[in-house]
């Protein structure tokens, strides 16, 4: 019995190159993709309490709801408001950080009771 000879025939070597037309710019760009959002921001500022007894900056504006960082440099001070509906007292510390949110329109005097000439005030815009 004879079996069938199998023909394999061999793909031609003679690719067909395809031309891509260039010429295809017809308005058909798909849009640039949308930016990114914005990043959110972080209301905030810093009040210095200094080892030259005074809060720098001693008087500073933000808007209802943001943060008041109080960093105390190498000397004992403390923040005590002398506002009604002020935030809580920051009790006396050195070499920290404490904050404290104003979430109410108003102007917030303080002062230190350790250093009476330590005084400074936040106003706070609705
Ligand atoms: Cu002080």
């Amino acid at each position: 019995m004879r079996h069938a000879m199998l023909a394999i025939c061999a793909l031609s070597a003679a690719a067909t190159i395809v031309a891509c037309g260039g010429g295809g710019d017809n308005g058909t760009n798909p849009p640039p993709p949308p930016p990114p959002p914005p990043p959110t921001l972080v209301h905030a500022a810093r009040v210095t309490a200094t080892t030259g007894l005074a809060f720098d900056p001693n008087a500073v504006s933000i808007a209802a709801g943001d943060t008041i960082y109080y960093t105390f440099q190498s000397v004992l001070h403390n923040v005590v408001f002398d506002t009604q509906n002020s935030p809580a007292n920051v009790p006396s510390t050195e070499s920290a950080t404490v904050k404290r949110i104003f979430p109410t329109a108003g102007t917030y005097a303080y002062h230190c009771s350790i250093h009476p000439q330590m005084t400074g005030t936040i106003t706070v815009t609705q």
